[in-house]
């Protein structure tokens, strides 16, 4: 009989300085958390935003949590309403917000409580360009995202945009914690490549867990 030890992978591994890869971490709660998102989304459907400059996100999103991140000609920020309707963003389900505090304190930042989520859906092509998250109040706050869906090839770079870059596949279940030194590092998404998941089709979603305020 074979020894699964052989074949089981480090919890957490350190792929740089203060950024931890959780290959598989949602994989145990995998069927709470598709059936959460299916709640969210039924509440709060996907839309596309336009950057500040007008260009349309190739992803759609979404939030939940106290806080949303919004971009429009004004600019990107967070809020508490939804302004396609007014409402606040559906709630922070149960079981995104223990995976979001498991996952940071198993990489050393403790009572992580997380007030925004943001939901990343991308269809086949779909990209995101280089960037930093820099628009909460405290970067001394680690964040936490979760890959769902078929695979993904993030780019993460340095703390200047033109920092060589760091490929890494994400693959359904696999939970990356960053902050520290790391917290305002460029990184996007290579244009997703053609794929399909046998629950979620041909797409990939994305939940970026932060503390917004
Ligand atoms: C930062 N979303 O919404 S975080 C975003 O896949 C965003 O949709 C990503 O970037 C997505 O702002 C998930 C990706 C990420 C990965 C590794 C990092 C950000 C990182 C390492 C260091 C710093
Ligand atoms: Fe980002």
């Amino acid at each position: 009989m074979c020894n699964m030890q052989l074949f089981q992978q480090a919890e957490q591994q350190e792929i740089l300085k203060d950024v931890y890869l959780l290959q598989g971490f949602a994989l145990p709660d995998e069927t709470t958390l598709l059936a959460e998102l299916d709640a969210v989304l039924s509440k709060a459907p996907l839309r596309q935003m336009v950057t500040p400059g007008g260009l349309p996100m190739s992803v759609t999103t979404i939030s939940c949590g106290l806080l949303g991140w919004i971009s429009d000609r004004k600019g990107y920020r967070y809020s508490t309403i939804d302004p396609v309707n007014g409402l606040n963003w559906p709630l922070m389900p149960h079981g995104f917000n223990t995976l979001a505090r498991s996952a940071a304190a198993l990489c050393g930042f403790d009572n992580f409580q997380s007030d925004a989520c943001l939901i990343n859906h991308y269809q086949i092509g779909a990209k995101m360009g280089l960037h930093q998250d820099k628009d909460e109040q405290d970067f001394s706050q680690p964040i936490v995202s979760v890959s769902l869906g078929v695979p993904a090839i993030f780019q993460i770079g340095g703390l200047q945009r033109n920092d060589k870059v760091f490929k890494l596949v994400l693959q359904h279940g696999d939970v990356l914690v960053w902050g520290g030194e790391s917290r305002l590092r460029f990184h996007g998404v290579l244009p997703v490549k053609t794929a399909m998941h046998p629950v979620l089709g041909a797409c990939r979603v994305n939940l970026t867990f932060r503390k917004a305020v």
